[in-house]
């Protein structure tokens, strides 16, 4: 325990280590021990971000669920009943991986291991066990479904072809130079809990918030742009209006560093604040303020992932991408748009070293989340599924038709996570994962330039294992012997450091618990050279329209639901994290039942009170929830934030039972925050 100090009094000693969840924060982590044994889980005050707490979820669940050998997964378990009954029998760790290749080996021999479908995400963040896997299933050829597809791909493929990538924002600390940070279809309070407490209070400028919903962030805003879901595009064309009637463009930047301002120009003198107040029901006097405290700048733009979950998400993001673009807003102090800050773009860490993207002997096999129900049901084409930090059954949309797919007694399914999930409950072989408290690993913030470790802190529950442990000895289960699927952490973790230049060794990470990437805040994107088609900003994109795109972003906007349909959002709670967590007693009590929240003008109309049971209902499902009447919501518009598990609901399903798995228009993403939904009070 390299990292163990002393710390207050006594016998005690605290291990740092760091929180590895998705989310934006990375918080420092204290783990205090006595004799060996985890007295308690919690914040480490000298952590940058975090300092010193963590956020309320991580807290209980830490101190309960994760570290409770109850409710953890201790044994690899079999199938013993029907696929769903959630009946199994413990087995040993070499009769599971041996029957795991008996079932593998003879697709991969026989040519046919793109049959085997492996879907993961980003249950645990850390670089080792969250990627370290796809060597193995990269060697073999295995069918990926591709990760990005249930969550922010859209906004990948259209940043890509504005500045050329999406993984290069801004550096968070440079906000001490900005005028205004604007954030889009974000919400820092639920998903960046120390952004919103720490960061966002600090600034020295104006804070815009644009969301549909009047989160705990926009209400500390200076400026709150309530706009109709999905009509962003809309909004973004009033403030380029205003931003250009003003004289606030600057074309000295867009003569240089931007390609096709003429094709943009031309689309903005219709886009009048009134015409945008129509549009999006943003008022047309907030539109002008919001553009005016973008313009004076320096601004930071921060476009959440919330926002380009529509099925013109595509196009929501390149249009705000337009911001920065015409006012020259990036690569200068206090300025910069951010979406991820990925460990490769911004911390040189060879992410695809991990992955064994070089291990590949066929072109790469992929499909979306939007399409592995029709997959799956294509049982000649869909052998084998194994899953591994993710809850499909929980996230992904098409509920019923998903499980009924799973259910499927030729679809050989393998399930490896910490608890038993509703995934898990349909697996033939289910295979128990270690916690990030029990190995060590490496984590860098998608946020923050930051760069830590994760250290181990205590023995791995029962006879659970690492992820990159169970595929290393599947490997060798499955007669493989290609070395990188073999390779111990330890070379990979080095290499890592050693690519970021950090100068240290991950034991000297382990005591520092979190370092800087840089000692002093960088200005990203400060050449200006993008790598676009043309090394300039595309504001009209020929990739784009080469891939069946306009060449440049269009003002549009979804109508709002007809026939008195509402449209429900359901974004990240503040008390899950995605379906993790939902298990966790105190966390449960915390979040109290499932609500929908609604304006009270719909509520009237639709004959419900607070409180009443409602039924929320389309073609692809329905779900009751309990009513919550809020003046702030927009008319028109639902709340039910996901995150539940089915099992732990008595109407076994949670808000996906609604997703019909609508995609956006780039990616292949999903659509999530356009599903529409009946309500009515519920039958008694
Ligand atoms: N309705 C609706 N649905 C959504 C969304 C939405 O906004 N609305 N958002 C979507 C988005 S953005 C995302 S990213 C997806 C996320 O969906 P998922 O990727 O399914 O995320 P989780 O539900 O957190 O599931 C992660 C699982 O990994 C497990 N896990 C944690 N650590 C480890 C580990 O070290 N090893 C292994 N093997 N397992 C581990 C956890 O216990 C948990 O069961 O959901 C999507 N679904
Ligand atoms: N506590 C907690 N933290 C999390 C997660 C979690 O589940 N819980 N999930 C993690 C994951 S996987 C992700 S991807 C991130 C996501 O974190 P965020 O990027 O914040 O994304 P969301 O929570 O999906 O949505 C953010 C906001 O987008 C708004 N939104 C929805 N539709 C529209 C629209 O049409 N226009 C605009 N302007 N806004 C819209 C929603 O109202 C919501 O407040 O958070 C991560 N952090
Ligand atoms: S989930 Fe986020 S806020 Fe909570 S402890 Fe982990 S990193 Fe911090
Ligand atoms: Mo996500």
């Amino acid at each position: 325990m390299a990292a163990a100090e002393q710390a207050e009094a006594g016998e005690r000693e605290a291990i740092r280590t760091t929180c590895p969840r998705d989310c934006y924060d990375a918080c420092g982590i204290r783990v205090l021990r006595q004799d060996g044994q985890v007295l308690r889980v919690v914040g480490d005050r000298d952590h940058p971000v975090s300092r010193g707490s963590l956020c309320g979820k991580c807290a209980l669940a830490y101190n309960g669920a994760w570290r409770d050998p109850g409710q953890r997964l201790a044994t690899p378990l079999r199938r013993a009943g029907p696929k769903g009954s959630g009946r199994f029998t413990p087995i040993s760790w070499d009769e599971a991986l041996a029957e795991i290749a008996a079932h593998l080996k003879p697709l991969v021999e026989g040519g046919r291991a793109d049959t085997i479908l492996t879907a993961h995400y980003t249950g645990t963040c850390s670089a080792l066990a969250g990627a370290f896997p796809m060597r193995f299933f990269n060697h073999i050829g295995a069918t990926e479904v591709e990760p990005d597809t249930i969550c922010n791909n859209a906004g990948h493929v259209a940043l890509g072809y504005v500045i050329g990538g999406s993984a290069k924002g801004f550096d968070p600390r440079t906000i001490a130079d900005s005028g205004c940070v604007m954030v889009w279809g974000c919400n820092p309070h639920a998903a960046a809990p120390h952004a919103h407490k720490h960061w966002l209070p600090e600034r020295p400028g104006k804070l815009v918030v644009v969301d549909p919903i009047r989160t705990p962030t926009a209400a500390m805003a200076d400026l709150h742009l309530q706009p109709r879901p999905g009509t962003d595009a809309a909004l973004a064309f009033g403030l380029l209006h205003v931003l250009h009637r003003e004289g606030l463009v600057d074309r000295a930047f867009l003569a240089e560093h931007c390609l096709g301002w003429e094709e943009l120009e031309p689309l903005l003198p219709p886009c009048t604040p009134a015409w945008t107040e129509e549009r999006t029901g943003v008022p047309a006097a907030l539109v002008e303020q919001a553009a005016r405290i973008y313009g004076a700048g320096p601004s930071m733009l921060w476009l959440g992932q919330g926002l380009q979950r529509q099925v013109r998400g595509g196009n929501i993001m390149r249009a705000c991408a337009m911001l920065p673009a015409v006012t020259g807003n990036i690569g200068k102090p206090g300025t910069g748009i951010y979406y991820l800050n990925g460990k490769g773009a911004t911390r040189n860490m060879d992410m695809d070293d991990v992955s064994g993207e070089g291990l590949r002997r066929a072109p790469r096999r992929s499909i979306s989340h939007m399409d592995l129900v029709d997959r799956l049901r294509d049982a000649e084409n869909s052998r084998a599924l194994l899953l591994w930090n993710i809850n499909i059954v929980a996230s992904n949309p098409q509920q019923a038709a998903l499980r009924q797919a799973m259910s499927s007694e030729g679809l050989f399914t393998v399930v490896i996570d910490l608890f038993a999930t509703d995934s898990a409950d349909l697996a033939d072989i289910v295979l128990p994962a270690a916690s990030f408290l029990e190995f060590d690993d490496l984590v860098a913030s998608y946020m923050h330039l930051t760069v830590s470790a994760q250290a181990k802190a205590m023995e791995p529950v029962g006879q659970a294992l690492p992820n990159q442990e169970i595929f290393r000895r599947l490997a060798r289960a499955m007669g493989l012997t290609e070395p990188a699927l073999l390779e111990e952490d330890r070379p990979i973790l080095d290499r890592l450091l050693a690519g970021s230049g950090l100068g240290i060794d991950f034991d000297r990470l382990k005591q520092a618990g979190t370092v800087p990437f840089s000692p002093e805040p960088l200005i990203l994107h400060a050449d200006l050279r993008f790598p676009t088609p043309s090394g300039r900003i595309e504001i009209a994109s020929a990739a784009a329209e080469a891939d069946g795109f306009p060449r440049v972003p269009q003002p549009e906007a979804d109508e709002p639901p007809a026939g008195g349909r509402l449209r429900l959002l359901s974004p990240a709670s503040e008390w899950h994290m995605n379906s993790s967590y939902d298990n966790e007693p105190k966390i449960d009590r915390q979040a109290g039942p499932e609500t929908l929240s609604l304006n009270p003008g719909d509520a009237a109309r639709l004959g419900i009170a607070e409180g009443q049971a409602v039924l929320a209902r389309n073609a692809t499902g329905s779900l009751s929830f309990q009513a919550r009447l809020d003046p702030w919501m927009l008319p028109g518009t639902a709340l039910a934030p996901k995150g539940r598990w089915l099992k732990r609901s008595p109407q076994g399903a949670n808000v996906n039972a609604l997703n019909p798995g609508l995609r956006s228009d780039m990616g292949e993403s999903t659509a999530v925050h356009c599903v529409e939904v009946e309500v009515l009070p519920a039958p008694a």
